[in-house]
């Protein structure tokens, strides 16, 4: 750990958020839980765990597909813009793109407080000439970030297909969000998972190492520790399948019997089979995502695959700008 300086905004949602959302989701039928929960400490390094698993095919092919388009992206962008990453986690993809991007400034977005703290001040020890901040805000919520003044214009760098997180009423309302606090010249570069063959799909998300369904169990230990809760998480089980209707992952946790459960002042009542949606992870046509974009005020300017087509990295400009 590095003790360089950064600028550190702290907006935490905190454990009132929690609260709420849980105790409402887990009251609707069908049981649903938001996937940002799942990035305290632990979730995140659960993630970063993911993100190295064979089966998990996203993050290597996308890194791939940034080292190799790195030299056409500058030609794009140019130098000297503040370069903001949402959900920026580990911040390892982003080291792709500084030495030759050479921005001014760089801003990490993540609601992960001590994973975002510790990911930026390693970053501003590798690199002492960038000057770098960061944000611990829900950026679903808020692009409400601060203000860095030694920039030519902005770009948004939006990695790991995250957006596929968002059903897409979301996803465009969350784009259109990023597209309005762009200036002249802003583009937004996002990892966009592409549709594909269902088995490679369910296997990234049932890994053979069982870390993925440790990382959508953990969800429970959190509520268990952070709330105060009797939920056992060895009651649930992990469950992720492609549900091809929606065109997208979906990850439960499964009631293995009836069983309430106490959370502050609610019981929950759960029947065997019964499920908490945790999380929906869509999946897209690079045409059906310039839709998308298009409906956000972006227009696509170049799109980056893999051989396989399996991931793509797409540059997007504010449309009329
Ligand atoms: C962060 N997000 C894009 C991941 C995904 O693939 O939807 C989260 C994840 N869930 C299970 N494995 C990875």
């Amino acid at each position: 750990m590095t003790s360089t300086a950064i600028n550190f905004y702290d907006a935490h949602p905190g454990t009132d958020d929690l609260r709420r959302e849980v105790i409402t989701g887990l009251s609707r039928s069908p049981k649903a839980i938001p996937p940002k929960f799942f990035y305290d400490k632990r979730g995140s390094e659960l993630f970063d765990a993911i993100c190295e698993l064979p089966e998990y095919y996203q993050t290597r092919t996308e890194m791939n597909i940034l080292r190799g388009c790195v030299t056409e992206l500058v030609q794009h962008i140019g130098p000297d813009c503040l370069l903001i990453e949402l959900g920026s986690g580990a911040s390892k993809k982003v080291r792709l793109l500084l030495e030759e991007l050479r921005p001014s400034s760089y801003l990490g977005v993540d609601i992960s407080r001590e994973f975002l703290l510790s990911s930026t001040q390693a970053l501003a020890s590798d690199y002492p000439w960038l000057d770098v901040h960061a944000a611990c805000i829900d950026f679903s919520h808020t692009l409400d970030v601060p203000q860095c003044d030694t920039f030519d214009h902005k770009v948004t760098f939006f990695p790991g297909s995250s957006i596929g997180n968002f059903d897409p009423e979301d996803a465009i309302k969350l784009l259109t969000r990023i597209a309005g606090m762009m200036d002249n010249n802003g583009y937004l570069l996002i990892g966009v998972d592409l549709k594909k063959e269902t088995g490679i799909l369910d296997a990234a998300y049932n890994d053979a190492a069982g870390v993925t369904a440790e990382f959508n169990l953990n969800l429970l230990n959190r509520i268990r520790d952070e709330l105060n809760s009797d939920i056992d998480p060895d009651a649930f089980d992990h469950l992720a399948f492609y549900n091809a209707g929606r065109v997208r992952i979906e990850m439960h946790l499964v009631s293995k019997r009836p069983h309430s459960v106490r959370i502050e002042d609610n019981i929950v009542e759960f029947e065997q089979g019964e499920t908490i949606h945790t999380e929906n992870s869509y999946k897209y046509t690079v045409e059906e995502f310039a839709e998308l974009a298009a409906k956000s005020g972006f227009c696509q300017q170049q799109v980056w695959t893999d051989k396989a087509g399996l991931f793509s990295v797409q540059l997007l400009k504010t449309a009329g700008k």
